[in-house]
């Protein structure tokens, strides 16, 4: 932790001066984050986060809050964004290129959206609990200007403390009432990308409008990668023929609940960006601004999904399905699509818990959706595959990796099921979620490779997240991992055999909803061989999108910040096509499959979230960053 905290003081001069000039204009937040940070009984705490104030003393920060307070943070910000806006042609042409499906949002298309939800959350309704009132029945009010801006009108009771804030500028008089400001208001605005000026920074100030600057999102600005020119040079023909495109994000909200409950992970925070009606708005602003096809979320409260959440990702255009935890947790699983790009043909909610099995006895999920994509008409008569999409949290505890294997287990038999096609084969996949498991663990292997030794291996060591070598008891995992009566081989795969149909499943089961007839006979698994005992498998080629290094900083990627220690949690994972190089006890290479990664959302370093005081901060209202992912998927002729 000292060395860390050392290593953040060397940083170079440069990004503490750039951070420096950055400060002022952040003097509500800093000063009341200093005042936190010295009563912070977790030295932990203060010395991770001591260095992301930079530079303001009590005093001058109280002047600047007393001159915010008489003549406006517009008038505030505007004195102190006068530095040059290095990243600014960078952002615009990065949000530019995920502009990619100009028109979706005419008057027409939405009018088609509202027709085809409608039906696809009929199907909803007979999946899960009954909802609040949310589903069908009432009218919403049609939105005039931002889609979800219009959500507060429909304040009923629950909403008659919500403070959330339109897009776009904000009056003076709001900024003095509630300093909590809606970081991403003041985002820069997509722009088509023949406007974006990747050309020259300096032109942009008169290009913008007169804006008021507010440093996160430049501490903060995720490059966005584009791989397709790279397929095309490596003649992959990402380019070549028609292509379905789409995007997916993977989010772990950040349950208000949960951190209510782990209170003393966010004293760093400073309380009104905590607020659930403040961290609601910014999420929500979030999506917008990405609008990614799928929107795969974790830690999603049944409350606030059902009264905010879901009526607002609705009004965005989304078909939103939802599985919450078992027991008595309050939070879960959410998977929305835009039902103008993709049409459902199952959703399957999936509970690890199993009763009576210590190995499966908590409480997390998973939900896996088939996805049909639609080719728009100009294509004529071609078909896409249809596409698996599957979301979890898993268990979060760092000594319990045999519950996280046995819990992935589960989901990979439920996605081997769901994805598998008459021949045997599988569909395109896509596994993404908060693992609870570090890049390179032997679970995030298994994933990766298909195969895992577990025996003799201790529990801890499972997912990486702590190191608990020291410790005199530790579990150790024993072949087999789980009992034959789970019903699910060691090749990850439901036993077909003891596969009770549907109607027979005890009570509680996780039942699937089958919009189209797909009560055919199953088909035979593909079959994983060789068996070994003390070895799992699974038979899904799935590969990570993201690298978990950031080449160009030389540092690990992080997306999430658990007191100021920054690591890599969650994933998207994808179908590719294995390269056998003959050697099965080598890790397998890849390439993409029929499902093409076309580019992604950069993640950050530790010292970057430092620098914007980690997470959550008032640009980022998790303690996760979002990974966003483009995809290509083969069109063929039927
Ligand atoms: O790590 V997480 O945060 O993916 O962001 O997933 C879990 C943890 C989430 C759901 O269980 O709650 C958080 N210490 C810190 N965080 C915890 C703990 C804990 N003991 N238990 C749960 N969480």
């Amino acid at each position: 932790m000292i060395a860390s905290c050392l290593c953040y003081l060397l940083l170079p001069a440069a990004r503490l001066c750039r951070a420096l000039s950055r400060a002022l204009s952040d003097a509500f937040f800093t000063c009341r984050k200093n005042a936190l940070l010295a009563k912070s009984s977790s030295p932990q705490v203060e010395g991770d986060f001591a260095m992301a104030p930079q530079g303001l003393d009590q005093e001058e920060c109280e002047g600047l809050l007393q001159q915010w307070r008489e003549e406006g943070s517009s008038q505030v910000f505007s004195t102190v964004s006068e530095g040059p806006l290095v990243d600014k042609g960078l952002a615009q042409s990065s949000l530019a290129l995920l502009m990619d499906y100009p028109g979706e949002q005419d008057a027409a298309s939405e009018d088609k959206w509202c027709s085809r939800q409608l039906s696809d959350l009929q199907a909803a309704e007979n999946l899960e609990e009954p909802s609040p009132a949310v589903l069908g029945e009432e009218s919403l009010p049609e939105g005039e200007g931002p889609m979800w801006a219009a959500v507060p009108m429909q304040a009923g009771p629950q909403y008659a403390d919500c403070t959330i804030l339109p897009m776009g500028a904000l009056a003076a008089e709001e900024w003095e009432e509630d300093p909590a400001v809606v970081a991403w208001s003041l985002a820069p605005e997509p722009m088509p990308q023949e406007e974006a000026p990747i050309w020259s920074f300096e032109g942009l100030g008169q290009l913008q409008p007169p804006s008021i600057e507010i440093p996160y999102h430049e501490i903060l600005w995720r490059e966005w990668e584009d791989f397709s020119t790279q397929l095309d040079a490596q003649g992959l023909e990402a380019g070549d023929g028609p292509q379905f495109q789409f995007t997916l994000m993977s989010y772990n909200i950040l349950a208000q609940d949960l951190m209510q409950q782990s209170s003393e992970l966010y004293l760093h925070c400073h309380p009104d960006i905590l607020n659930w009606n403040y961290r609601f708005a910014n999420l929500m602003q979030e999506f917008q601004h990405w609008d990614p096809d799928i929107l795969c979320l974790q830690e999603v409260q049944e409350d606030h999904y059902w009264e905010q959440l879901e009526p607002s990702l609705r009004m965005m255009g989304f078909t939103c399905f939802y599985k919450r935890r078992t027991g008595c947790k309050t939070d879960g699983c959410a998977v929305c699509y835009k039902p103008t790009r993709f049409r459902l043909l199952c959703a399957s909610p999936v509970e690890y818990f199993r009763p009576g099995l210590e190995l499966l006895n908590r409480d997390n999920v998973g939900l896996v959706l088939l996805l049909q994509p639609l080719v728009p008409e100009g294509l004529g008569q071609v078909s896409v595959a249809p596409l698996c999409v599957a979301n979890t949290h898993i268990l979060y505890n760092p000594r319990r990796g045999d519950v996280k294997l046995a819990q992935m287990a589960i989901l990979l038999a439920e996605v081997d099921k769901v994805a598998r096609l008459s021949d045997g084969s599988h569909c395109p996949i896509i596994l993404c979620g908060d693992l609870n498991s570090v890049p390179e663990s032997p679970l995030y292997n298994f994933i990766r490779d298909g195969e895992l030794q577990y025996d003799g291996m201790p529990a801890w060591k499972v997912s990486g997240q702590e190191d608990f070598s020291h410790q005199l008891y530790q579990r150790k995992l024993q072949a087999p991992l789980w009992p034959s009566a789970l019903g699910i081989t060691d090749g990850c795969q439901y036993v077909t055999s003891c596969h009770p149909k549907r109607s027979e499943r005890p009570a509680g089961w996780a039942e699937s909803v089958l919009e189209e007839d797909m009560s055919e006979p199953e088909p035979e698994p593909e079959p994983v061989s060789p068996r070994t005992v003390g070895t799992i498998q699974h038979c899904l080629h799935l590969t990570s999108v993201y690298t978990h290094f950031l080449p160009q900083h030389c540092r690990p990627e992080v997306t999430t910040m658990p007191l100021g220690i920054g690591t890599t949690v969650d994933y998207i994972f994808f179908s590719a096509e294995s390269c056998e190089n003959g050697n099965r006890t080598d890790h397998r290479l890849y390439q993409d499959g029929t499902l093409k990664l076309l580019g992604r959302l950069s993640l950050l370093s530790e010292e970057i979230l430092w620098a914007a005081n980690g997470l959550p901060n008032p640009f980022c209202s998790s303690d996760h960053l979002c990974l966003l992912a483009s995809f290509g998927m083969e069109v063929t002729a039927p």
